[in-house]
């Protein structure tokens, strides 16, 4: 398997967002990716490498221009206006008013492409983030150009970037410009499951209205769980892409043979729909110990989805996204990825 790492997530480091009412320090935070490459190092899953340099191209594949730019110029505009500290909405566009029209302010900006305050933008933030696409676009190289499995180690996430927002801590969606680099590599049909414990609205929202990209997540149910908005079972495509989405959410609290019996589900629709390659959005935030989430998954069962998914026999690119029990965070994601071994070689 290739692991493809780059330090320089760091420069994404926010210092707090906005939760229950009071500013606390960010969950997703550099040591989450540190872990993981300390763990999948020590244990020798596969070799590491730096990612290649790409244009802005293939993220402009899922990603409107208007957002990049805007991403792109933020923390210049932030700053201009005397400000110090991380940028952080604080108001929205909600139904009624213009979506179409960018305002100049870039509070307003700001607020357009974006919908929650949990997601500080800081200023290392576009590098991190373009980097992290770039690690996922080497690993979706490698793949096409033979490697069965890779790894790519992004940080910061990003299954809840859609075309022109951020929010959830995510800014470019890198399972996304992923997947459709493989389309633009000449795939005709690319699979997404995302396995976070949070519903992938990001990339539902890229792909909603499309038939070569069929999108999967199992979820806590957002009745009760982030993205709130978003992730329902009735949320099935849209247009030539109806059919081709399919949401899981599962209770907050669900037990672990109700997750399985998902991933049975949804790997069934994987084998009938005949992808070219499989993208894994893998979120660890479904383990039992996560501070924010409500799953119950523990190495067995880690270990026990490696093998599944390997089981579709299918060239896998799996794509870094949540988990906050920092220390264990590692440890989860080399589990995954040593039961797909096991059972890929
Ligand atoms: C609200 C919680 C954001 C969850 C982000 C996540 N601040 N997504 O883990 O997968
Ligand atoms: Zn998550």
């Amino acid at each position: 398997m290739h692991i493809i790492y780059t330090p320089d997530h760091h420069l994404h480091h926010g210092q707090f967002e906005f939760y229950r009412g009071e500013l606390v320090p960010c969950f997703e935070k550099p040591e989450r990716a540190d872990y993981v490459f300390k763990a999948v190092t020590e244990q020798n899953i596969g070799q590491v490498s730096a990612p290649d340099s790409f244009p802005l191209a293939p993220i402009e594949r899922v990603h409107v221009p208007r957002y990049l730019r805007f991403l792109e110029r933020a923390w210049d505009s932030w700053t201009a206006l005397g400000n110090t500290r991380d940028a952080i909405p604080a108001v929205w566009p909600i139904r009624g008013f213009r979506h179409d029209v960018e305002p100049d302010n870039f509070i307003a900006q700001l607020g357009l492409y974006s919908y929650d305050s949990g997601t500080p933008l800081t200023a290392g933030t576009w590098r991190a983030a373009r980097l992290g696409a770039e690690v996922a676009l080497t690993a979706q190289r490698r793949i096409a150009q033979g490697t069965r499995s890779a790894f790519a180690l992004s940080r910061p996430p990003g299954h809840h970037a859609g075309p022109d927002f951020l929010g959830g801590y995510c800014f470019i969606n890198n399972a996304a410009v992923a997947a459709q680099a493989f389309l633009d590599g000449g795939a005709a049909r690319v699979a997404i499951l995302d396995v976070d414990y949070h519903h992938g609205n990001g990339t539902q929202a890229i792909f909603y209205d499309r038939a070569d990209v069929l999108f999967q997540s199992i979820h806590g149910d957002p009745k009760t769980e982030y993205p709130f908005y978003l992730g329902h079972a009735d949320e099935t495509g849209a247009g030539e892409g109806l059919g081709f989405n399919r949401n899981y959410p599962l209770a907050a609290g669900s037990s672990n043979e109700q997750w399985f019996a998902a991933l049975d589900a949804a790997c069934k629709r994987i084998r009938d729909y005949a992808p070219d390659a499989l993208v894994i959005s893998l979120g660890v935030d479904t383990f039992v110990g996560d501070p924010i989430s409500k799953f119950r998954l523990d190495a067995p069962e880690y270990l026990r989805l490696g093998a599944q998914l390997a089981r579709l026999g299918l060239p896998t690119l799996f794509v870094m996204e949540g988990g906050y029990a920092v220390e264990e965070i590692g440890l989860n994601v080399a589990h995954v990825l040593r039961g797909f071994r096991d059972v890929a070689g």
